[in-house]
């Protein structure tokens, strides 16, 4: 896109002006942010509508990505640059006395997500374009985001989102693919005249759903794809019937807030409601897209692909049906095939209390036509697997049990593809979570290992390293991620490990600058700066890393005089508001950073940093900054983790049990090139199996153990109210479920390690440049080209081939 220096200036003036009618020399940070955004919309517009276009006169196909969840961070500086606009925009400002990095701050980061799920999300909404995949997102449009978390006196407090409070620039808002969402009422099938069995609603609630286009912009290939979110309104017809703000509460309710709430399941009516509004609008939007193909239903399939995020966005499958039945009038037979043909699904957890079961008689009421469906669904596949397995697995699969609708069962039965999120994570799927369902469909179950943009994660967020991998292996990388690997022969080049160390002590400068000013902590930029990010639960163990500090804490106590590495514990972790004991661990965080900040005797050798608020925008100024990256969770238990790979990428050296895909970064960089600690998820498998795991002999046994957990009772932790008998509770009387204690002892040893080795700069360096090359295999281009080519059977269709390239497949 060819745009001179002088060009943007005249043109961005322009565009100020005639935003707020006064020059560009008295605009505040907002309004500049506001004139730059709109410019580069303005900018991006046309590419946008040619994309549109290129795809149907290719009458490609497309994939629909259903997510409840999104986390795209801020727009700004990645649509410059993707669009190939950053350095002119950048210079252009510079000589109008403004400043990009100061602008961009005063854009919201949509918090349209909880963690990991909303995020991967977005990496591959960024993917898709950037490899000119047809590709749609479809979501909500939350007037509220996930919460914005403060710290009053060290508790967690929830404050309401309000991301909208300002213009959303990025957004259309767009009416004219506005579709209806009816809930409840009665429903009846009746013969009509041509003696068709129809569906007849009465005393249904009808919803608008009004949908809000959001540019995906590919990296510097003129492609621009579509993210969808869907707002509820009351519909045109109806308005007198809603007189009152409060008559009109049950419809804006339904986009009103995100659900705070990941792995954790609540069978909330409010929930069902989103779930649907969001399913029913995508599914018939789509289906009125693809009229414009004009070839039969039948080939629906060829056409379409719609991917079901977790199993939040499952009701697509009865809905599909009840479209292709009720309205165009094919037969259960065909409508079966097409739909299944069209869908398919990811499981992102094996956490019993996260998966989603509705009272069949909640669905019921709100679903009445859908429920039928789903009544059917089930019917039908009982009475093909009884005879084919039997009683046992018959009834484990059914998708309607105990008066529950098992929402799993339901994505299993009517996709065609059922993937996890990494090697063991798909593993334990097969041999465990999803076992029956397995035998009944193997060829169904595949492994997709996520992946992350390296656009966002290394080009922007950590410009130093950027440019020093593009002075030492050129710039192919950027388009073919596998050349990253080439880096690997500059592990014994010292002038190439001396430029590494001064870009992460850079980085690590700019947090430490941004740690005084909103935690008002100086912390020693030399230190080791130690990052656990990620959403506070459990079975991801913070609390593991917290008894290791308490650990250090009473060992420099101790021993005040012996030789240690300074080191900086860095968190950034929101918990869900119901989630009680998240946040005790959240509290007993910030008393231990009371303590130890502020202990003189301490000084530079431990400090401790919680922030607040972790999201997106907050992860792109810590993760450049880290040296290493804590994966801590009880084997097994996540499911692949994300954070572990933009760390990684960013020279990180990783301190992980053997989870998700921690194993394999171990496979791609080598275990000699992290830390790897703690019980093998085999290990943990036969351990839960035997049912004698003991906490308290561990507690009682163990000194390091028993000083420790007396240290959370004793006062050592000062402002505690009870938050440090809550942990040691759970850990010593009911047993700890996470086998804190049992993977404490080679916790800590491993972290002895992390100080060992980081006093040998030069080999620490060099595994962190190996680490750096390994990552390529994480690259989200990767993995949505697997899922593109294995399950959605969708093209790249380039309009100038400059589609990001892949030339061979790591991760295969
Ligand atoms: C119904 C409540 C609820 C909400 C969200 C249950 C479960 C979820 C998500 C599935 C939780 C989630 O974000 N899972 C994470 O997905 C990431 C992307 O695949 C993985 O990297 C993480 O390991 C997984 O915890």
């Amino acid at each position: 896109m060819d745009l001179t220096v002088n060009e943007f200036i005249e043109q961005y003036k322009k565009q100020f002006q005639s935003l707020y009618a006064y020059p560009v020399e008295e605009g505040t940070d907002e309004q500049h942010y506001s004139a730059l955004a709109q410019f580069i919309k303005n900018h991006l517009s046309t590419y946008w509508k040619d994309t549109r276009e290129r795809y149907l006169d290719n009458s490609a196909k497309q994939v629909y990505y259903f997510s409840m969840e999104f986390l795209p961070g801020r727009q700004l500086r990645n649509n410059t640059y993707n669009l190939g606009l950053l350095d002119v925009v950048k210079e252009g400002l510079d000589e109008l006395g403004l400043s990009l990095d100061t602008i961009e701050e005063a854009e919201v980061d949509p918090a349209l997500g909880n963690g990991g799920l909303g995020r991967l999300a977005s990496c591959f909404m960024d993917s898709l374009a950037s490899l000119s995949i047809p590709g749609n997102g479809n979501g909500i449009r939350y007037r509220y985001g996930l919460f914005r978390q403060k710290f009053v006196d060290g508790y967690q407090v929830e404050v309401p989102e309000n991301w909208l409070r300002n213009r959303n620039i990025w957004e259309t808002r767009n009416t004219k693919s506005t579709c209806t969402v009816r809930f409840g009422g009665n429903v009846w099938l009746e013969k009509n005249q041509q003696g068709y069995m129809e569906t007849k609603y009465e005393d249904t609630l009808n919803v608008l759903a009004v949908p809000y286009d959001t540019p995906m912009v590919g990296y510097q290939n003129n492609t621009i794809n579509n993210l969808r979110l869907w707002s509820a309104e009351i519909p045109v017809e109806e308005e007198d019937q809603y007189p009152t703000l409060e008559s009109r509460e049950p419809i804006s309710e339904i986009t009103q807030v995100l659900y705070p709430d990941d792995s954790n399941y609540e069978g909330q009516l409010l929930r069902l409601k989103q779930e649907y509004f969001m399913v029913s609008a995508g599914v018939q939007s789509i289906l009125r897209h693809f009229r414009k193909y004009n070839v039969p239903r039948k080939n629906l399939p060829d056409k379409v692909a719609i991917h079901i995020n977790d199993t939040h966005p499952a009701l697509v499958i009865p809905e599909l049906m009840r479209l292709l039945m009720d309205d165009e009038h094919l037969s259960w037979e065909q409508a079966w095939e097409i739909t299944h043909k069209t869908c398919s699904y990811t499981n992102h957890t094996i956490l019993r209390e996260a998966l989603e079961k509705w009272p069949v008689d909640m669905m019921k009421s709100l679903l009445p036509r859908i429920y039928m469906i789903i009544e059917e669904i089930n019917r039908r596949f009982v009475e093909q697997m009884l005879p084919l397995y039997g009683e046992r697995i018959t009834w484990q699969t059914a998708i309607l049990q105990n008066g529950v609708v098992n929402m799993a069962h339901l994505a299993v039965i009517g996709s065609h593809s059922v993937n996890g999120v990494a090697k063991l994570h798909t593993e334990i799927l097969m041999e465990d979570v999803l076992k029956d369902f397995f035998e009944i469909y193997p060829e169904r179950f595949n492994n997709k290992t996520n992946g992350i943009t390296q656009r966002r994660w290394i080009h922007l967020a950590n410009p130093g390293l950027t440019k020093l991998l593009d002075n030492k292996i050129g710039e192919q990388w950027k388009r073919n991620p596998s050349e990253l690997k080439v880096f690997k022969g500059f592990e014994r080049d010292k002038e190439t490990l001396e430029q590494l160390a001064a870009i992460k002590l850079k980085n690590k400068k700019e947090l430490a600058d941004y740690i005084e000013k909103v935690k008002n902590v100086k912390v020693n930029p030399e230190a080791i700066f130690d990052v656990q990010i990620k959403r506070l639960h459990a079975y991801k163990r913070q609390h593991l890393n917290v008894l290791h500090i308490l650990h250090r804490y009473l060992e420099i106590k101790r021993n005040p005089k012996a030789d240690y590495v300074p080191r900086v514990f860095i968190f950034g972790a929101k918990a869900a508001p119901s989630y009680t004991y998240a946040k005790q661990i959240i509290k007993v965080i910030n008393s231990i950073a009371d303590l130890v900040n502020n202990d003189p005797d301490i000084g530079d050798l431990l400090k401790v940093v919680f922030f607040e608020n972790y999201g997106v925008s907050l992860a792109e100024k810590i993760i450049p900054a880290a040296d290493v990256s804590e994966q801590i969770s009880l084997a097994s238990m996540e499911a692949s983790g994300t954070s572990n790979m933009k760390l990684m990428a960013n020279g990180a050296l990783t301190l992980a049990t053997l989870d998700g895909a921690n194993v394999e970064i171990k496979d791609f960089v080598g275990e000699e090139n992290l830390f790897v600690f703690g019980l093998t998820s085999k290990e943990v498998y036969e351990l839960k199996g035997r049912q004698d795991y003991n906490a308290r002999a561990l507690y009682e046994g163990q000194d390091k153990i028993h000083a420790v957990l007396n240290a959370l009772t004793d006062g050592t932790v000062p402002g505690l109210q009870g938050e440090g008998h809550a942990l040691f509770d759970s850990l010593v009387q009911y047993n700890d479920e996470y086998f804190v204690l049992k993977d404490f002892e080679s916790y800590v040893t491993a972290q002895e390690d992390i100080d060992t080795l980081y006093r040998n700069q030069p080999e620490w360096l060099r595994k962190s440049l190996l680490n750096i090359a390994a990552s390529a295999p994480f690259s989200a281009d990767y993995t949505i080209k697997r899922y593109a080519d294995d399950i959605w059977k969708v093209k790249q269709h380039s309009s100038n081939g400059f589609a990001v390239t892949i030339l061979d497949e790591p991760l295969a």
